[in-house]
């Protein structure tokens, strides 16, 4: 990829869209959904169906949603339904951790962003809460590969609220929390004491803290910042329902052959999540993917009620940097 093919200087602020921007200004609750899961972690076409029906779950429990993504080198904050369309259906979109997206706006390239890179635009632009699947994390098979995600480093100096089910389980989870620990990223387990295994309702590791309603959670936010540290994530785990949940037989016999495979083939880097995403959802005859889509779905649900709690509490107002979209005139690219 060449970085001079785009030479347009524009700010790499976040772009929001006008409904994201209003809501921010008129202090309304406002819940970020990242694009890799839309992108790279679900199957065409269907992808797009989720993608809008994830943003209606965010509107009809009262609250704006705002998918990110970067598109021709711009950091988008709310897409229309072309942006959200694009992000779903074309091949040519890039999977953009954090450290992805400086090359990726200076060479103007498009891109679904992962958890890291949604937390960090999101928290930029003053969006406070986040639903994604599962977030990423320590690998089996680390002491080879090294591989741990980069969402972790990422949340722990981000002051953002995640909600997802827990981690992927494709990982290896006590590590993962071992890890969570060490950086100092608080874990609230939602209605429940154990850790939530993403496909499973458990992943049969405890968690400390165990909240039961989103104004409970709003309240650990509020005391995060009236502690006034460094900033940090808050990850809410939520478990699927014990009844949608992925027979846990069949997701260790079907995710034993997919780590297998993965090894055997020397699959590694960015392509590996997916990789063994897209085997266990085969694995399974596709009840991984419904398993998936639940807990994805629960977790929007939950976080536009957090959003709510929390905008309820705290009126703010967004952060200096977020900007509207401007008009074509003003773009440094159109020849200013
Ligand atoms: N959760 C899902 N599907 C996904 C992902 C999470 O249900 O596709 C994505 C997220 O974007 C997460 C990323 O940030 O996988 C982690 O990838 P990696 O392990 O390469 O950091
Ligand atoms: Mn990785």
């Amino acid at each position: 990829m060449s970085l001079n093919a785009s030479r347009s200087a524009h700010s790499g602020a976040p772009v929001l869209s006008p409904e994201v921007r209003d809501a921010l200004t008129t202090h309304r609750p406002v819940v970020a959904l990242e694009s890799t899961i839309i992108a790279h972690g679900l199957p065409r076409p269907r992808n797009l169906r989720i993608a809008a029906e994830l943003e209606d779950l965010v509107r009809s429990a009262g609250a704006v949603p705002a998918t990110i993504a970067v598109l021709d080198g711009r950091p988008r904050i709310g897409l229309d339904k072309a942006q959200l369309d694009r992000v779903a259906m074309d091949p040519a979109m890039r999977k953009l951790g954090h450290r992805d997206l400086a090359p990726a706006l200076a060479a103007g390239a498009s891109g679904a962003t992962t958890v890291s890179a949604t937390a960090f635009l999101a928290a930029r632009a003053g969006l406070r809460v986040f639903a994604t699947g599962g977030l990423g994390g320590v690998h089996r098979e680390w002491v080879r590969s090294q591989d741990e995600s980069a969402d972790l480093r990422l949340l722990a100096r981000t002051g953002i609220t995640v909600v997802c089910a827990g981690v992927k389980s494709i990982l290896d989870v006590p590590a993962t929390l071992q890890r969570l620990e060490t950086l100092g990223v608080a874990v609230l387990g939602y209605g429940t004491d154990r850790f939530p295994g993403f496909y499973l309702t458990s992943s049969g590791e405890p968690v400390d803290w165990t909240v039961r309603t989103p104004q409970e959670v709003a309240a650990v936010m509020r005391a995060q910042d009236a502690l006034g540290g460094a900033d940090s994530a808050l990850v809410v785990a939520n478990p699927v329902p014990a009844a949608d949940q992925l027979d846990p037989a069949l997701h260790d016999h079907v995710l034993a052959e997919a780590l297998a495979e993965c090894q055997e083939r020397g699959i590694a880097g960015q392509a590996v999540t997916p990789f063994l995403l897209e085997r266990l959802v085969r694995g399974t005859g596709g009840a991984a993917l419904e398993a998936n889509l639940t807990a994805v779905r629960g977790n929007v649900a939950l976080a536009a009620r957090i959003a709510g709690a929390w905008a309820a509490a705290v009126p703010r107002s967004p952060a200096p940097e977020a900007r509207q979209e401007p008009a074509p005139r003003q773009d440094p690219a159109a020849g200013a």
